[in-house]
């Protein structure tokens, strides 16, 4: 790996959603300071920023890790205003969790007014094989239908797909057509556009 260079460098906003107790902050710790949190302490908000080197150029990730209990909702829109891209995460062994993730891609679309927006599907706690209710079709499925990435993630040592999830959400903030950046939401009988 080289050094990070000084000049400045693309910063990318990244925010983690999803509902509580899906592994958000194991993901997020996993990633930064390589380590799995095994003890659950429910998250208000937290942040972290680092230099990170993908596909070979340096860019700074700041990463919005957030509330997961309903309790904390109203806060989300506010979070979902700042975001460049979006980490929708779901725990395989909580159908709920499934279930609720179109609620979260919704508001996304509809808080930036926009009919697509960079985001990936993150189905965590694949190491927890027996209590798995979730099938990997169905998280399939699901992307399909969404047009958005899927990845099977698990924030447990040894990390499964943990660096692989962030690193394609800024692919994907960074693949986005010119013109799908500036695009507004279609209003009814536009053209529907993809990210794929
Ligand atoms: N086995 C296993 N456990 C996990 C994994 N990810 C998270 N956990 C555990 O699940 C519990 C909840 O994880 P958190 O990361 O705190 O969940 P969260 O999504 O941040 O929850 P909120 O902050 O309330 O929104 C903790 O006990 C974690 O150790 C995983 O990939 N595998
Ligand atoms: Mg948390």
């Amino acid at each position: 790996m080289s050094k990070p260079p000084n000049e400045n460098v693309t910063t990318y906003k990244l925010v983690v959603v999803g509902d509580g107790g899906v592994g958000k902050s194991a993901l997020t710790i996993q990633f930064f300071q390589k380590m799995f949190v095994q003890d659950y302490d429910p998250t208000i908000e937290d942040s972290y920023i680092q230099h990170t080197e993908i596909d070979g150029q340096w860019c700074i990730l700041d990463v919005l890790d957030t509330a997961g209990q309903e309790e904390f909702s109203a806060m989300r829109e506010q979070y979902m205003r700042k975001g460049d891209g979006f980490l929708l995460v779901y725990s395989v062994t909580d159908k709920q969790s499934f279930d609720n993730i179109i609620n979260f891609y919704t508001q996304i679309l509809r808080v930036k007014d926009r009919d697509c927006y960079p985001m990936i599907l993150v189905a965590n706690k694949v190491d927890l094989v027996h209590l798995r209710k979730v099938k990997d079709e169905q998280g399939h499925e699901l992307a399909v239908s969404l047009k958005i990435p899927y990845i099977e993630t698990s924030a447990k040592d040894p990390p499964l797909n943990v660096d692989a999830a962030f690193h394609e959400v800024v692919r994907v903030i960074k693949n986005q057509p010119v013109d799908q950046k500036e695009r507004k939401k279609r209003r009814p009988g536009g053209k529907k556009c993809t990210i794929l």
